[in-house]
Parts: C-alpha cells; sequence; structure tokens
C-alpha cells in the first residue's frame, strides 16, 4: 500500500462548547490563512446567520492549512449531541481524530458519543485538553477520566495509548507539558503529523470517492463533497456514479475544488485522500459512490444511527394564518422538507393522516427546532406539533429511546434532583464529586422523561444545574411518565388582549401574552397555576365610567409575560397543544381550537380511559 505524505485528515470532536471551533481558528491564523491585518470573524468555521446566533456549531465543514510541507484537511464538528449525524459522516473523511476535552469540566456525554464513534472506526486519537487557563482547571483528574472512558468504551491497547497535548485554544498555544504552558500551536501540528497516519491507497486500485456530504452553489449547482479513497478524479472526465440504490450512471465531472483554508480553489485533478467538491451531479446524494467508469466499484452505504425524536410539521392552520409569511402552502413545504432530506442524513420525513402535515423524525428536539428556525426565516407559516420520541418495534416488543443523562449540581441539591427524576423514571448510574461542594450525578432516561424538564431543573435547584444528555440505546416501553405539571389558560375567543383583562388574569398563572396582541380562540395565552385548563376572556375591556375609581390604574401593575423563543415552546405545550410558527410569531395553540371540540375530546378520552 502507498501514502500520501504530503496530507494529513483529521476531525477535531468533542462536547458542545470544549473549544474545537476556536481551536480551528488560532490553527487558521498560525498557518498563515489569513493576512496579519485582514479581518476576519471569531469562530470563523460558524459561518450561518443561525450558528452564529446560537455560538454553537451546526454544520461539520472542512478547512484546509499547509503546515511545512504538509497539508492538513481539519473537519471541524458540532458537540451538540442532536448533530452526531454530522460527526458521524465527518469520521468517514478522516484518518484520526482530535479528541478536546474541556480542563475543567472533563469528559461529558457527546465526548463519550464521539469517542466510541471514533474508536469503532478505528481511528487513532490524539487527546487535546483544552481549556488549561481556567482558574478551576483540573487537568490531571481529566486526564485520568479520559483513560476511564477508554477503558470502559473497550478500547485496545494501541488506542488508548494516545499522546496529549495541552492547549489554550482561545490564546493558539499548545504544550506538551501540563506544567509549562505553551507559546504557539507548534506542539500540536508536530502531534498531529506524527500520530494521524498520512493517507493509505492502493496504487492499483481503479477511481473510488465516498459523498460524505453536499453543498450548493448559485452557479453550479448542488456540490458532492467526497474523499477520495483511491485513484485519481479529473476534471472533465466521465465517472461511474453509482447509486445508494445499486444503479450505476455515467456523469461528468464539470468542476472539482480544492479547500484551501475558508476558499474553495478550483483543481485539474484530485488523488487519494483529498476532500473535494464536485460540480456536474445534479441529483447525487449523500452515500454515493463516484468511480472508475471502467471498472465502477461502489463503496459501502454509509450508515448513521437512527433517529429518536419526532415532531409533525405542518401549513398553519390557524386563524390567523397567511398575515405574515410567504410560503404557506402544503406543497411548498412538502418540497422544502424533501429538499433538507437530500443535505441531512439524520433525518426522515413520513406522510401522516393530515394531507397538509408531515412527520419529521431526527435527533433530539434543538435538531428539529432549528430546522423549523431556518424555515421560518425563509418565510413559512407552520404548525409544529409536540416532539414525541420515536416508537420502535424490537422483537415484536414496543422499545423507546433512552437518553444518558450527566447533572453537574451543588451538593444541596441532590435531594431534589433525584426526586425529579425519579418521577421521570431516571436510573441512577454513578454519583461523583469533582470539585469542592459539587455533584455529577449519572442517569439513564427515557427520552419522554426528559421533554421539558430543563426549565423544570432550572428552578428546582435555582439556575444552578449544569445538564448534558445523549442518545443511549432503545429499551422496552416503561409505561406511564407525567411531565408538565401545569394546563394552560386559553383564550374563548378572538380579539385583541388587553391591559385590563392580563391583569385579572396574571392571578391563576404565568402569563405568555403581552396586551395589544391578536388571539382567537383556543389560543394558549398562559400556563395555569392548576393541572386543569381554563378558559378565560384576555380581551375583556374596562367598562368606561365617569366616576374615577380610587384605586388608580397605576397602581396596578402588569407583571412580565414571558415571551416565548421557539425552543421553550416546544418544551412546554401539552400533549393536546402544537405551535403556530410564523416569520414573526410564536404561538402556542390547542391542536383543536373550539372549546366545545375540546370537551367532547376529553370526554372520549375519559372514555377510553
Ligand atoms: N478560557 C478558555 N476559553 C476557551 C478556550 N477555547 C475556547 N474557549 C471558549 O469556549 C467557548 C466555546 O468555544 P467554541 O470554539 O465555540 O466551542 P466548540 O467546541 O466549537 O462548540 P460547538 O461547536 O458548539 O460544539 C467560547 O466562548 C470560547 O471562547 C480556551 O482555551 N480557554
Ligand atoms: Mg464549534
Amino acid at each position: 500500500m502507498a501514502h500520501r505524505d504530503d496530507l494529513r485528515n483529521v476531525a477535531i470532536v468533542a462536547h458542545v462548547d470544549h473549544g474545537k471551533t476556536t481551536l480551528v481558528d488560532a490553527m487558521l491564523w498560525q498557518t498563515g490563512a489569513f493576512r496579519a491585518n485582514q479581518e476576519v470573524a471569531t469562530r470563523v468555521m460558524d459561518s450561518s446567520d443561525l450558528e452564529r446566533e446560537k455560538g454553537i456549531t451546526i454544520l461539520a465543514k472542512n478547512t484546509a492549512v499547509r503546515y511545512g510541507d504538509v497539508t492538513i484537511n481539519i473537519l471541524d464538528t458540532p458537540g451538540h449531541a442532536d448533530f452526531g449525524g454530522e460527526v458521524e459522516r465527518s469520521l468517514f473523511m478522516a484518518d484520526g481524530v482530535a479528541l478536546l476535552v474541556d480542563a475543567s469540566e472533563g469528559p461529558l456525554p457527546q465526548t463519550r458519543f464521539v469517542l466510541s464513534k471514533a474508536l469503532s472506526h478505528g481511528l487513532p486519537v490524539v487527546l487535546v485538553v483544552n481549556k488549561v487557563d481556567r482558574p478551576d482547571a483540573r487537568v490531571a483528574e481529566v486526564v485520568d477520566e479520559v483513560y476511564a472512558l477508554f477503558i470502559e468504551l473497550d478500547a485496545d491497547e494501541s488506542q488508548i495509548e494516545f499522546p496529549i497535548v495541552y492547549c489554550n485554544a482561545k490564546a493558539g498555544q499548545a504544550s506538551l507539558d501540563p506544567n509549562v504552558p505553551g507559546v504557539d500551536l507548534k506542539p500540536l501540528f508536530d502531534v498531529l503529523l506524527e500520530y494521524i497516519p498520512p493517507p493509505v491507497y492502493d496504487e492499483a486500485h481503479p477511481m473510488q470517492a465516498l459523498v460524505t456530504n453536499l453543498d450548493a452553489s448559485p452557479y453550479l449547482g448542488r456540490l458532492a463533497l467526497c474523499r477520495v479513497h483511491h485513484g485519481t478524479i479529473r476534471k472533465g472526465e466521465q465517472v461511474a456514479w453509482c447509486r445508494a440504490d445499486g444503479t450505476i450512471e455515467r456523469a461528468r465531472v464539470s468542476e472539482l475544488f480544492l479547500t484551501q483554508a475558508l476558499d474553495r480553489v478550483p483543481a485539474d485533478e484530485a488523488g487519494p485522500g483529498d476532500l473535494i467538491a464536485v460540480a456536474g451531479l445534479p441529483e447525487v446524494t449523500i452515500g454515493d459512490t463516484l468511480a472508475d467508469i471502467n471498472d465502477p466499484r461502489p463503496l459501502s452505504v454509509l450508515s448513521v444511527d437512527e433517529p429518536s425524536m419526532s415532531v409533525t410539521i405542518g401549513t398553519n392552520t390557524s386563524p390567523l394564518a397567511g398575515r405574515d409569511g410567504s410560503k404557506l402552502t402544503a406543497r411548498m413545504l412538502f418540497a422544502r422538507l424533501e429538499q433538507e432530506l437530500v443535505g441531512n442524513v439524520s433525518l426522515r420525513v413520513l406522510p401522516t393522516e393530515r394531507p397538509d402535515t408531515w412527520e419529521v423524525q431526527g435527533r433530539g428536539e434543538l435538531q428539529l427546532a432549528i430546522l423549523v428556525e431556518t424555515m421560518r426565516r425563509e418565510g413559512f407559516e407552520l404548525t409544529v406539533g409536540r416532539p414525541q420520541v420515536v416508537i420502535r418495534e424490537i422483537d415484536g416488543k414496543r422499545h423507546e429511546p433512552v437518553e444518558r443523562l450527566m447533572i453537574d449540581v451543588p451538593e444541596e441539591h441532590i435531594g431534589a434532583i433525584t426526586q425529579l427524576l425519579a418521577s421521570r423514571k431516571g436510573r441512577l448510574q454513578d454519583v461523583a464529586n469533582h470539585s469542592h461542594g459539587w455533584a455529577r450525578m449519572t442517569y439513564l432516561v427515557p427520552t419522554r422523561g426528559l421533554i421539558g424538564i430543563r426549565t423544570q431543573l432550572m428552578t428546582e435547584t435555582r439556575g444552578t444545574a449544569i445538564l448534558h444528555q445523549i442518545f443511549e440505546g432503545w429499551e422496552p416501553w416503561q409505561g406511564v411518565i407525567k411531565t408538565r405539571t401545569n394546563g394552560s389558560l386559553v383564550a374563548d375567543r378572538s380579539g385583541i388582549t388587553t391591559t385590563f383583562a392580563l391583569m385579572s388574569l396574571q392571578e391563576r398563572g404565568q402569563l405568555l401574552v403581552g396586551p395589544g396582541e391578536d388571539v382567537y380562540e383556543g389560543a394558549v395565552i398562559g400556563e395555569h397555576q392548576r393541572a386543569d385548563d381554563l378558559d378565560v376572556n384576555p380581551t375583556k375591556e374596562k367598562k368606561l365610567t365617569n366616576i374615577r375609581s380610587s384605586t388608580a390604574d397605576e397602581l396596578v401593575r402588569l407583571d412580565a409575560y414571558r415571551a416565548l423563543s421557539l425552543d421553550e415552546a416546544l418544551e412546554l405545550v401539552n400533549e393536546d397543544e402544537c405551535v403556530e410558527v410564523t416569520p414573526t410569531r410564536v404561538r402556542v395553540r390547542k391542536v383543536e381550537l373550539s372549546q366545545t371540540g375540546r370537551v367532547r375530546n376529553a370526554r372520549r378520552e375519559r372514555v377510553k380511559a
């Protein structure tokens, strides 16, 4: 076998916020990707609007830097569990990984996930302990925890002998000695060159390139992002396009690009190990192989984990539909969902009983919320159902997804957490004290039990709890879990909310709308203090009289209402509720809007039970 000594492909993987994108910034700067006076945004790889707003990476992206005579392709991956599909796909392009671990937080659930995936791909690991500058860094302990994690995941001996680099990604410093602060990233680059193997290929093997991602260019249409495994692919040449369904077609490579820093640069050819973008195949999808036209050999189709959460997404059916958005029809909605599927292998779209509604399955609430958020910004008006877990039949039995949950809390809250998790069928796996007065509790909990848990945990622990969760596996259905204890305050007519009406309603619970807002029968305007729903009139006007009342208006103040973000609305909705999403508004509403209809449904439910 031959190898490309001038090339390395390394994926940077870690739990969310451990500093991957920041490290890539420093790697770009120190390899001269930018001019000294160039204006470059921090975390430049997080280039989409949503990524910048939320401060997290959503899509995996690659960049390339030159270090000496070697080109290093760096794959920056998202750390949030919901985007695990992106990480899995990136590993198909890499020959090794840099596993980042925060020097204070240590390994967390997503660290475990990405490491287990890297190990199952047989990829060598370089451990990067990052944020060593944190005042609460506990470097030695964290390294021990990583060793323990390797052992737990059944790593073999060669995998466990990983090199360790200590980093301050923000300052762009790396060191091989935990007690000596670094100067620049040279030690990291040197370790990567030494431990990440160069791409290996067979000189006699016909050309083979695997499509692992897609992108679009306004001029060239769809771009297939591939890793070349063997042979050489050339611009202008015919290739065999091997599709996932087994068919093979001819196609022409009309354009070919390699990556340099943040740019795609045209190239005439690319060889084994190169990460390329190819134009000329308008219908190519992830998992396809581009191969030698005379000897096509498809690579095995890449598989990623199955989705575990779902929501229904339909057209907006509320009485206020059409006021805000430009994309309203079921046809537009379906076309948009299909387009999303092409670029996102971890999503599924299924039909429902209604012709204007689809079930979208994904990895988690955030992934689904991001999709809805993206669509509303494009002008869609939507009705989004309550997030549900995906149920699977395994050996004839109903199974549901189970999540691994890690909670960091001050010790005095251990009792509250224990109670809360018990009510949601959590099984305690481990309690560890990792720094003064703080405990890290690990649970396995049915995913169902986690819906809406964040808000409740924050209240119980006065905002101190930090939680991390990740899909663990499938388990037999665990019976009824009750998650939300509050009913809703529901508008009983349409109109415009008034300060006068809201003032008296605020005693009944937390309001979700302010004065002067449009409501309709069936719109949820607040959380009821009690468990049942209450139909109320939020549009009542004050009777005008000539007599000034003794309690002056200014004395009674309207408390702040809680304006819901999309994520919060999706956490909050009860079983018979859904969320109306338009480019400017997020409203919670009843699925059945009419009061009489709801009463009838409730009676029917009672009869069934
Ligand atoms: N103190 C300190 N902060 C750091 C360091 N590296 C990154 N950070 C900070 O950590 C936060 C998260 O950094 P990101 O680079 O976005 O982390 P990430 O791993 O790319 O996050 P995701 O892509 O969302 O998983 C930012 O506020 C960084 O400024 C470091 O070495 N020291
Ligand atoms: Mg990132």
